[in-house]
């Protein structure tokens, strides 16, 4: 499969049908400012994200449950810094300017310094990985990402012995995300995942889904995909990874220490203080589906946390 580049596209090429249909309705409709904001890039996925093209070769760990729609996928999203209603970011994440892009690495690592996102992607093959993405809120989504396995891009810094954890942050730039006006918050959106997890083979640094660059909405140029986790873990448009000896502490841990925890592992048997984890709503589906442990993927994790009482490292 090819990774498709926006311009090789026209727009009816890119945009689902429905989609299409409805933005012509906004349009007639009169609402300027809706339609405004999607007569731009938004459904030429990160229209400037500077990402090579090149073959796309089917990755391990793929479920084969049927995938999420596109329009879903595109169209309901968490992205705080971009407004906290599952719409707002298919509504304003065109803002979002991906290119140029660079990546700053700092701290306990042999090769820190900063990166443009050419030189991130350049010696890495990209492949396409099906995987589950469960959010803490309670639904569930089946993506087909593409990216390259975190643990190749972390060794191409060389941490050192005292790096047991990595930090990532999102960009922070007032002007093009309108979301982080208000202090909903602490920004930098910041997540952190612990050395082995990073290493895990089954953690994705994406730059695509469906076969596209990564739409701004879904966190282009650059996002972690850690699907044994809260979709929270997954963070989006990264501008800056941190090696370091302690553990940090993620926006969420921060926003309600009591209700996130730095692990964030999917598991039904620890509820949420609101609200339990049992059960979850696949999108576009209506009866409930039972959560599983670690999201399903515990054959490939659950040894990292032997040991761990996970209730109390939640
Ligand atoms: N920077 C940033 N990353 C983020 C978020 C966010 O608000 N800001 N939301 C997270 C949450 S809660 C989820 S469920 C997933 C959603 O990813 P998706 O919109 O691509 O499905 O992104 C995660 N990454
Ligand atoms: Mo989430």
């Amino acid at each position: 499969m090819l990774i498709r580049k926006p311009a090789d596209l026209d727009e009816s090429d890119v945009t689902p049908y429905e989609i299409y249909q409805q933005r012509r309705k906004f349009m007639q409709s009169g609402l300027a400012v809706a339609g405004a904001a999607l007569t731009g890039s938004l459904w030429l996925p990160s229209a400037s994200a500077a990402i090579t093209i090149g073959e796309v070769k089917d990755g391990p760990f793929s479920t084969d449950e049927n995938k999420t729609d596109r329009k879903d996928v595109l169209t309901y999203n968490n992205f705080y810094e971009f407004g906290v209603s599952k719409s707002d970011p298919f509504k304003t994440a065109h803002r979002m300017k991906t290119d140029p892009w660079s990546v700053e690495v700092v701290g306990e690592c042999e090769k820190p310094g900063t990166f443009s996102l050419e030189d991130i992607l350049a010696p890495h093959a990209l492949e396409e990985r099906i995987y589950r993405l469960r959010c803490v809120e309670g639904w569930s989504m089946v993506i087909p990402w593409i990216g390259f396995p975190l643990a190749d891009l972390v060794k191409r810094f060389a941490p050192t012995s005292k790096a047991r954890f990595v930090e990532f942050e999102t960009l922070y730039d007032k002007k093009q995300m309108p979301g982080q006006r208000r202090r909903v918050l602490d920004w930098p959106y910041r997540e952190g995942l612990r050395m082995d997890e990073a290493m895990n083979p089954l953690t994705l640094m994406a730059v695509g889904l469906y076969g596209e660059t990564l739409p701004n909405q879904n966190g282009a140029p650059l996002r972690l995909v850690v699907p044994w986790k809260y979709g929270f873990k997954s963070i989006k448009s990264i501008v800056k990874i941190r090696f370091r000896e302690t553990q940090p502490t993620s926006s969420w841990m921060k926003a309600g220490p009591r209700e996130y925890g730095f692990y964030s592992n999917v598991n039904p048997n620890v509820p949420h203080p609101r609200w339990s984890q049992k059960r979850e709503r696949r999108i576009g589906e209506l009866r409930k589906r039972k959560t599983l442990m670690f999201n399903g993927y515990e054959e490939q994790v659950a040894a990292m946390y032997s040991g761990m009482d996970l209730k109390k490292y939640f």
